[in-house]
């Protein structure tokens, strides 16, 4: 296995809109980033990955992009972002930044261009059709809920949205597009940035003639994804920009995938393919949804969870590289979803991120996850600021009839507000978030779930996320030892083995509130053979018997 910098790094999510606010606006800021860098560097952080910063009117928080080459106002100053570079990298930290390239925003000067005539040389930028027997030209449903497509009456044509309105896609097909998007791509990594994030970079290549999705409920507008999710071209198009742009810098990439399997992700990932480094695969975060989808809620069980990322950990092993993830801004907190927040939150917390470290793969901590921060639930949607909860709300209590408390019972799960609240630095108001009124509210769990306290308690999660890191980085087998899975047809424990260079060790993670009994593998029963990280204070040093016994949500990490 070829050793790259990008493997060995532990990466941190900045949702920069709930970060830090730093001139009481309630919005966070670049400045705030910069004040929170030490912070980040005392963690062991390598690289930071920053949502959108671009010039948006915020839709969608940024992942609306109106202007390519500009800083979002309320964020600060392109003077102000060269500076974060510049901190980051006197940190000898490193910063990706977000690529938002399958669409932009309806404000975006190439659209509004593409909009004012059908003779317009930037028409094809976009993706534009005639009404199809008078109404929209497919049955596609955007992610947003509604038609993926949006009529526009000036020209009499509709364009394509995957995503909301104020969304639309681009045309991937057309060559000066993508010289468009290379130019713009160099442009940010002659500014010596190391890297990229890609929004839903597998969406970029629609399937031929835009036929109609299969149908698969009951409403006027249908999942599509056969349509658009690795389309016929998407690989030729990362290619070119990788020989174009990519290959030109020594940087990470990291593509964001929904539906990928892990032998489409070897087409992304593989070290002779030239495409990308790692995407984010979502089949570990579908593992509570049924098949109506993400707002479709059904119980995990940890048999299905193991066998989906064994399944990932097993099939990139030696052809691709996995990517790290529980939770990000767009999905529930990971310690609500797959842990306890309440009685175990600490304990559970702590097991998770030994989970997330002892796997293959590059980890990505999301802002908030190193102090356990936890699901919100506001009562009135009026509270809540998600395009995607909103829309999801009205389409459901108005266009399905659904009661306001069942639709808020799914939000509390499943909304994206809960990863959005912002971060919690202290005991003061609004968490220190803000000295003004936050843009979201704050948890109000922040007096006993913040920064401040976490730093001062070596037992805290905190602390643990620091020590994980420190053992990645002196111990090179929890980065690049083979992956084993263990005794898979327990439900609740999950157990595996590393193996590189000699040595080995042996993860063993209890996923329940309940004591449970666990056989340990003969070999391990031994004197050579020392407890390596454990969130339970009396774990065993030794193994002196192969039947052993974890407490509540308890993690072991032996090494021999
Ligand atoms: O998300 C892409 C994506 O697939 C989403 O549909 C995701 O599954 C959903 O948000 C889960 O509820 C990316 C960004 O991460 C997201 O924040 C953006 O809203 C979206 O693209 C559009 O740019
Ligand atoms: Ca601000």
């Amino acid at each position: 296995m070829s050793k790259q910098w990008w493997k060995e790094s532990v990466v941190y999510q900045i949702y920069p809109r709930s970060f830090a606010d730093s001139n009481g606006d309630g919005i966070g800021d670049i400045q705030g980033i910069i004040s929170k860098l030490d912070y980040l560097k005392w963690l062991g952080i390598d690289v930071i990955w920053l949502s959108p910063v671009y010039d948006s009117p915020n839709d969608d928080n940024g992942y609306d992009i109106r202007d390519y080459y500009a800083i979002m106002k309320e964020f600060g100053t392109m003077d102000d972002w060269e500076k974060m570079l510049d901190e980051i990298h006197q940190r000898d930290m490193k910063l990706i930044m977000d690529l938002v390239v399958n669409h932009s925003s309806d404000e975006c000067e190439w659209f509004v261009k593409s909009a004012s005539s059908k003779t317009s040389p930037y028409r094809d930028y976009y993706i534009w059709r005639p009404a199809k027997e008078g109404g929209e030209p497919n049955n596609w449903e955007s992610h947003f809920s509604g038609s993926a497509w949006q009529y526009h009456e000036k020209t009499n044509e509709y364009f394509l949205h995957l995503f909301s309105k104020k969304q639309p896609d681009f045309n991937w097909e057309n060559a000066s597009l993508r010289q468009e998007m290379y130019k713009m791509m160099s442009w940010w990594l002659d500014k010596g940035i190391d890297g990229f994030r890609m929004d839903v970079i597998n969406m970029i290549s629609k399937a031929e003639g835009l036929p109609n999705a299969e149908i698969s409920k009951e409403s006027p507008y249908q999942p599509a994804g056969s349509q658009f999710l690795n389309g016929p071209n998407v690989h030729t198009y990362l290619q070119e920009m990788n020989e174009q742009v990519l290959s030109n810098y020594d940087i990470m990439t990291v593509g964001e995938t929904p539906g990928v399997t892990p032998d489409d992700a070897a087409l992304f990932t593989g070290g002779d393919r030239n495409e990308l480094n790692m995407v984010f695969q979502f089949d570990h975060m579908d593992v509570d949804s049924g098949p109506g989808g993400k707002w479709d809620i059904k119980p995990w069980s940890l048999r299905e969870l193991k066998r989906i990322l064994d399944g990932w950990q097993l099939g990139l092993q030696g052809r691709g590289w996995n990517s790290l993830y529980l939770n990000n801004h767009d999905q529930p907190r990971m310690v609500s979803r797959f842990g306890d927040d309440k009685k175990y939150r600490e304990k559970s917390a702590k097991m998770l991120a030994t989970f997330l470290h002892t796997l293959q793969g590059t980890p990505y901590i999301y802002q908030g996850e190193e102090i356990g921060m936890t699901n919100v639930q506001f009562n009135s949607i009026e509270d809540y600021q998600d395009i995607e909860t909103l829309n999801m709300y009205q389409e459901a209590t108005e266009g399905r009839g659904l009661a306001h408390e069942e639709v808020m019972r799914q939000i509390f799960m499943k909304g994206r507000d809960n990863a959005r609240t912002p971060m919690q630095w202290d005991t003061s108001s609004h968490g220190g978030f803000t000295t003004g009124t936050p843009w979201l509210q704050v948890n109000p769990n922040y007096k006993q779930i913040n920064v401040d306290q976490a730093k001062e308690n070596p037992d805290s999660i905190l602390h643990y996320y620091r020590n994980l890191i420190k053992l990645r980085r002196e111990h090179p087998i929890m980065v690049y030892g083979v992956y084993s899975p263990l005794d898979i047809e327990n439900d609740s424990i999950y157990s595996y083995t590393r193996e590189w260079q000699g040595k080995k060790i042996l993860v063993i993670l209890n996923f329940t509130k309940e004591e449970q009994p666990y056989e340990v593998p003969k070999e391990w029963v031994s004197e050579s053979v020392k407890l390596f990280i454990s969130n339970q204070s009396n774990s065993q040093d030794q193994l002196e018997d192969q039947k052993i016994h974890l407490t509540p949500y308890e993690a072991r990490v032996y090494f021999m």
